[in-house]
């Protein structure tokens, strides 16, 4: 028995000795021992043994079974101890690296000139007045005085939904709404997407931004008109600025004129900017058309009004001094990003 005892004992050593999973040195524990195990199986012969014996072998039993406790809580211990080593390792973080960097956004170059446009009109009492891209025909044409065989619907190449369902080509239709609805004094702007079925090339775009305004009360002229948009530009364009008109034609206003604006590379000399011409043309506006107003109930014979429409994509280009259209619906961050 003695022999035996001595045998679990070598072994236990060096089977723990070899251990080097936590996973297996349960097993181990369990097979030395557990209820069922080797030592106890040993003990449960003690009754066999004579009473002489017995104290000598119940002591080296006791001696073995603290043995193998010690081996075992040893181990576990050199086990944890390894695998926090091998955590600390596999998890260690270089703080001294770099990290990376999130790209800053930035605001699109027409974002800027319709928020720009957006203020300088709030400033002056306007209001934003929005409507629908998808509009109906009456709206977008017959109620700004274009009827159905007029052929100034041949230059406005329109985006047909069904036969009187269409693309805005204007935000003109925005402000029709808009005068049916409200009674004058009425001073809003409608900054928005328009379409026209144009072919792109560097100067158009079948989609592009408009803000058209419109001012509508007693006693308004061509003189309220001027002032407002030479305001409009010297804010954009600084004091200096001054604006010319041009004597026009649309449909929906008279007299109508297009709008030229002093050329802010040369102030008026004449340069290549300008084609020597000292002004730029930059919008279009007019008297509105005394059937544009009747036709949305309200009075002309008691009330008169001026609109104007500008290209949103023509400022920015002439203000940021971008020779294509393109640049600005490609979204290439190497372009956004200078703004
Ligand atoms: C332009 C040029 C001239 C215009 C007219 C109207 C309305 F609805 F009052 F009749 N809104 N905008 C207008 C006038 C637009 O764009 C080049």
């Amino acid at each position: 028995m003695k022999q035996q005892l001595e045998a679990i004992r070598a072994a236990a050593r060096t089977a723990l000795n070899d251990c080097t999973d936590p996973n297996l040195l349960e097993k181990l524990r369990v097979q030395y021992l557990g209820k069922k195990g080797e030592l106890t199986a040993i003990l449960k012969q003690m009754g066999k043994l004579s009473a002489e014996e017995r104290p000598a072998i119940g002591q080296l039993a006791n001696q073995v079974r603290e043995d193998i406790e010690a081996a075992l809580a040893e181990k576990q211990q050199r086990l944890a101890e390894a695998l926090l080593a091998h955590k600390l390792e596999s998890e260690t973080v270089d703080i001294t690296l770099p990290g990376t960097t999130q790209k800053v956004g930035s605001m699109h170059p027409l974002t800027i000139v319709e928020n720009e446009i957006r203020e300088i009109f709030l400033g002056m009492g306007f209001s934003v007045a929005d409507g629908p891209e998808v509009e109906y025909d009456y709206y977008n044409f017959e109620a700004l005085n274009l009827p159905p065989d007029h052929p100034a619907r041949d230059t406005q190449d329109t985006f047909y939904i069904t036969d009187n369902i269409l693309l805005r080509t204007q935000t003109s239709s925005v402000q029709v709404h808009v005068m049916e609805h409200q009674k004058p004094p009425i001073r809003v702007i409608s900054p928005g997407r328009v379409y026209r079925s144009d072919a792109v090339d560097a100067t158009h775009s079948p989609l592009f931004h408009q803000i058209e305004g419109l001012v509508v009360d007693k006693g308004i002229t061509m003189a309220d008109l001027k002032g407002t948009l030479e305001l409009l530009m010297q804010r954009l364009y600084g004091e200096e600025c001054r604006i010319r008109l041009r004597p026009h034609h649309f449909p929906f206003t008279e007299p109508s004129a297009e709008v030229d604006v002093m050329c802010f590379q040369c102030h008026g000399e004449g340069c290549r900017m300008c084609k020597g011409e000292g002004y730029i043309e930059l919008l279009g506006a007019g008297m509105v058309h005394p059937k544009v107003l009747e036709g949305c109930g309200i009075d002309s014979s008691v009330y008169s009004g001026f609109a104007f429409g500008l290209g949103l994509e023509r400022v920015a280009m002439r203000r940021y001094n971008i020779g294509d259209m393109r640049l600005l619906f490609e979204n290439d961050y190497r372009f956004l990003e200078q703004f």
